[in-house]
């Protein structure tokens, strides 16, 4: 029997092989949108006080370039490193450890430091592309793993508001992509198609949870989506992994990135906040990964307004994931959005 999706229900993640609950009933009551905003945010275009401004020095005494569009550096404080001597303890006791060799570097998106990705220009994201892709293709000939990542906000744990992100690589698979390797893996096995591209083709046919999309990206909050704003942003095409995509899939993923991420900024204007990166198949013995469709997952805290956020805690840390917002009804406010930057229109309109 069909389930009522108004009621209480719990939805099937594949790619993780996980369950959400969803409760949506809590959510029937009219939005009573109380939407907090929060003073402007004002920043300069240059701050000698940033670790990441061109020209500056670095916590770690080093100094950055002049650089004019992006930067890439490594981490001062990396949580992994390149030369660590490789061992194993207790293979098969309960106290397994294994040493890991790494990379961590710091990406500057911008040379200015009052931008976010929204803010730039569609030229100018396209250079944080071609930087991810080129990261990724290199840190890839020695590791397996490869994470592009964006914390944004204070309230993500991001430590400086000048447009950055990361990349951290190792040789170990680590338990998200492993999840979603083993998933995608056992799915190709049985029905001979990505998961994602068949998933992604459903999406299309129903259309209530797609965000927006382009002749070859689309951004959708997924039907398992455990945060209030969650989305995902996947290319229409088959694509393994990140350098895969050639120049049009570039420019017009710098447009649908400009496009949605200003969307995000105007559901409570303000310049929003979320811990974003990519998933494309691991590196190793074996090139072809036609199980596996390249992905960037965003997961944005907020609930409700600017200063209210989803807390992911009892409930959540000790049986399973649980939202009340559905993934439809998320979808459908950030569709309904101007599509104009509202710093634009405040600029525009004093
Ligand atoms: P987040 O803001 O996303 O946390 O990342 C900033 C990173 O920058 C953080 O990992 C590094 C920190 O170790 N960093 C440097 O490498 N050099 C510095 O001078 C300060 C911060
Ligand atoms: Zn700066």
């Amino acid at each position: 029997m069909p389930i009522d999706t108004d009621s209480p229900h719990r939805r099937y993640n594949p790619l993780k092989d996980e369950w959400v609950l969803v409760s949506p009933q809590r959510t029937k009551r009219p939005w009573q949108g109380q939407v907090e905003k929060l003073p402007p945010e004002t920043r300069p275009q240059y701050d000698p006080q940033c670790y990441l401004c061109p020209g500056n020095e670095r916590a770690g005494g080093k100094k950055n370039p002049e650089y004019d569009s992006t930067f890439i550096f490594t981490n001062d404080f990396a949580s992994l490193l390149p030369d660590t001597a490789l061992g194993e303890d207790n293979t098969d006791g309960l106290l397994k450890a294994q040493a890991v060799r790494g990379a961590c570097r710091v990406m500057c998106f911008s040379p200015r430091h009052d931008l976010t990705l929204p803010e730039m220009t569609p030229g100018e994201i396209r250079g944080v592309i071609d930087l991810w892709a080129a990261q990724t293709a290199e840190l890839g000939e020695e590791y397996r793993w490869v994470q592009v990542f964006e914390n944004k906000g204070a309230m993500m744990g991001c430590s400086n508001p000048h447009p950055h992100g990361q990349i951290w690589a190792l040789e170990a698979l680590p338990n998200e992509p492993a999840a979603e390797e083993r998933n995608q893996m056992q799915y190709y096995a049985e029905h001979h198609s990505p998961l994602l591209i068949d998933y992604l083709n459903a999406e299309l046919e129903e259309q209530e949870r797609i965000v927006v999309m382009n002749p070859d990206w689309v951004v959708v909050a997924p039907y398992w989506a455990i945060w209030p704003f969650e989305t995902m942003l996947l290319p229409r095409k088959p694509v393994q992994r990140l350098p895969e995509i050639n120049e049009a899939e570039r420019n017009s993923l710098a447009d649908i990135l400009k496009e949605f991420l200003t969307l995000y900024d105007n559901l409570f204007e303000v310049s929003f906040p979320y811990s974003m990166g990519w998933h494309g198949a691991p590196f190793g013995e074996q090139p072809e990964a036609p199980h596996w469709q390249l992905h960037a997952h965003f997961y944005p805290p907020l609930l409700r307004s600017a200063t209210v956020r989803k807390f992911m805690v009892g409930y959540e840390l000790l049986s399973e994931a649980q939202r009340d917002l559905t993934p439809e009804q998320a979808a459908r406010r950030l569709r309904e959005l101007p599509r104009r930057h509202f710093k634009q229109s405040q600029k525009e309109d004093s």
